[in-house]
């Protein structure tokens, strides 16, 4: 009898990773197809034989698993949709009843890959990434574009075997990891001293840095964990010549009552928009330093 072979189509992270790692070991996956947001919205068809994780419903797919609330379908399709901290989630409560015993022996990477997609992080988790938590900054979320797709499949490969040690000690990856953690101590050096801090409030205001620096100190949370006691982060970038961006961010680590208003809806006035805890709005350069001062105000608890 010969076996039809299945292909999973994913993005690229962690969750993706993981998912595929679950699927394969229940499902006869030949193939993984790397596929990037824009090219679901620009129509492409999957077939009959494809599973798609972790990314929106694609057309023409025989089986489809998500966990994100945007993504929600109300047509009928085959596979399973829910709210979960991961993708990887949804796949093992599907299957789990069928093969529970295969799938409990990848508990703890399904536990951590919850935690990074959900990003539930420890402060010891941003500080000093290990284990998985190390292994999710390494998957590059352009695999195709960057040429990464063949250390995708063989981080698969290395996560159905073993441990996330295992994955670390196989050269490509001790390599990645190596660069990856160099990159974050020039990190940790250039937001200390780039940060400006007011009360709870910190700035980082990327106008007049270098590319390099730019990009060492976008660190997402290093931020929260280097500043004791800040709550709300506001990035001033560059976009174009006549743009600028402003982010505002609320630290993960701080309690819900520091939050003086919700982020997304104060900032509607700049033209912007967001989340409770986070947003955005851009403008003119002239107009930055005026909205900034804004935001700091309307958010910034004077400690006495
Ligand atoms: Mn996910």
């Amino acid at each position: 009898m010969s076996k039809i072979l299945k292909r999973i189509v994913t993005n690229s992270d962690l969750d993706a990773i993981t998912s595929c790692v679950l699927l394969r070991a229940v499902e006869p996956i030949g193939d993984v197809k790397f596929i990037d947001l824009d090219e679901i919205r620009k129509g492409w068809k999957g077939e009959e034989t494809d599973i798609a994780v972790n990314i929106p419903y694609v057309e023409g797919c025989g089986l489809w698993f998500d966990h994100h609330d945007s993504n929600v379908i109300t047509r009928p399709f085959a596979g399973r949709h829910e709210s979960a901290p991961s993708a990887a989630r949804v796949v093992y409560r599907f299957y789990a009843p069928a093969y529970g015993p295969i799938l409990d022996r990848y508990d703890e990477l399904l536990r951590e890959t919850d935690k990074v997609d959900s990003a539930a992080f420890a402060r010891d988790d941003i500080l000093d990434p290990r284990r998985y938590v190390l292994i999710s900054h390494l998957i590059s979320s352009q695999p195709v574009m960057d040429g990464t797709v063949e250390d995708n499949l063989l981080l698969i490969r290395l996560l159905s075997e073993g441990p996330a040690e295992h994955a670390l000690a196989h050269p490509t990856f001790a390599r990645k990891a190596e660069a990856f953690l160099a990159n974050l101590e020039m990190s940790k050096a250039a937001i200390l001293q780039r940060m400006m801090r007011e009360g709870n409030i910190l700035i980082m205001d990327q106008r007049d840095l270098t590319e390099q620096e730019r990009d060492l100190c976008n660190n997402k949370f290093l931020p929260y964990v280097l500043f004791d006691g800040a709550d709300v982060l506001v990035r001033v970038k560059p976009l174009e010549a006549n743009r600028t961006i402003v982010t505002v961010g609320f630290n993960i680590f701080s309690p819900d009552q520091r939050l003086r208003t919700h982020i997304g809806n104060f900032l509607k006035q700049f033209g912007g928009g967001g989340h409770p805890k986070a947003g955005g709005c851009s403008m003119p350069p002239p107009a930055v330093d005026e909205t900034v001062r804004k935001i700091v105000d309307a958010l910034l608890i004077r400690t006495p």
